[in-house]
């Protein structure tokens, strides 16, 4: 962990304070935040393979692979009906007849296989762009270098999550829900590990409490990295019961500003590393923020009991 890391980690912010004098204090400059978006535009460019778009026909969950009628891949591929290989979280989100888009690589052996799968679903995709440009609006409302404290009502948001479906906080009516932002790469054991851990621990304790009232939402802080099907292996290997508990992603403008709304920080530090804050929120039925922890060493109990007393 770095000094940065260490500071954005530690910093303890109870009211609407600005991240932005956070960063200024820091000596971190405009210019690099700038540096940070233009990459993000430049999406696809960098990435292996070549992209894919095409339907699913049929699935083989045992063997990793999936039959797809895929689209012309310009300079490479005629549109054709070929198996790929497939992740394990990958081949949890897929289905046949699935819209899907991808990055089609080449194994060592010469396989094929498809990685970056991405459900398209037309409909779906214009809902959750109509929802986030509500986002949108509140996170610009909101001002720049603020962000969401106790009492306050979450945004609006529709994301993806680790099973491909949307999930929007209007989904949530009338029950609470815990709200916490991590990566799947994240190697600091103190941070993004530590919290999906707590989290998952929170979850336990609130069933065996007998609190079905309590819901998850963990949020990427990668998501060019995070897709769908990362976040379903990254439930699995913890051990998480996915029925209530969303690892969600989605399109980089909205995951960003509900990540900014919420008072979090991420600048990416190199192609695989995200030097980043954490902020754990517990928000209720109406959609307020009832808790919220900026530290590493939140608590699971004492967001238990603010759970059990609303
Ligand atoms: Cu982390």
């Amino acid at each position: 962990m770095n000094a940065l890391h260490f500071f954005l980690a530690t910093a303890r912010r109870s009211n609407r304070t600005g991240i932005l004098q956070l960063l200024t204090v820091l000596g971190i400059t405009a210019g690099l935040l700038g540096c940070a978006q233009k990459n993000e535009s430049q999406e696809d460019d960098n990435e292996e393979g070549y992209p894919l778009i095409g339907v699913v026909q049929s699935v083989d969950a045992e063997r990793l692979q999936m039959t797809v009628a895929h689209e012309e891949i310009p300079g490479f591929m005629e549109p054709m009906t070929m198996v790929f290989r497939v992740g394990a979280g990958d081949i949890k989100v897929v289905e046949p007849e699935m819209r899907i888009k991808a990055r089609l690589v080449r194994d060592e052996d010469g396989g094929f296989r498809l990685t970056k799968i991405w459900p398209i679903d037309d409909r779906a995709a214009k809902e959750m762009r109509e929802v986030n440009k509500r986002l949108a609006k509140q996170a610009e409302a909101l001002g720049s270098g603020y962000y969401l404290a106790e009492g306050d009502s979450l945004p609006d948001f529709a994301l993806l999550d680790q099973f491909g479906e949307v999930v929007k906080p209007e989904d949530y009516e009338g029950k609470a829900f815990m709200i916490n932002f991590i990566f799947t790469r994240c190697t600091d054991a103190k941070m993004c590990p530590l919290s999906t851990s707590k989290m998952a621990r929170l979850q336990k304790m609130a069933q065996e409490a007998g609190l079905s009232n309590l819901e998850f939402i963990s949020v990427t802080l990668d998501p060019k990295f995070d897709t769908p099907g990362v976040l379903h292996s990254y439930m699995e290997a913890y051990g998480i019961d996915g029925q209530n508990f969303r690892f969600v992603t989605g399109e980089k403008a909205a995951v960003y500003q509900l990540i900014r709304s919420m008072g979090v920080t991420n600048i990416q530090d190199g192609e695989e590393n995200i030097i980043h804050s954490l902020a754990t929120s517990l928000v209720g039925p109406d959609r307020k923020i009832v808790m919220r922890s900026t530290k590493s060493a939140w608590e699971p109990e004492a967001f238990l009991e603010a759970a059990k007393a609303l």
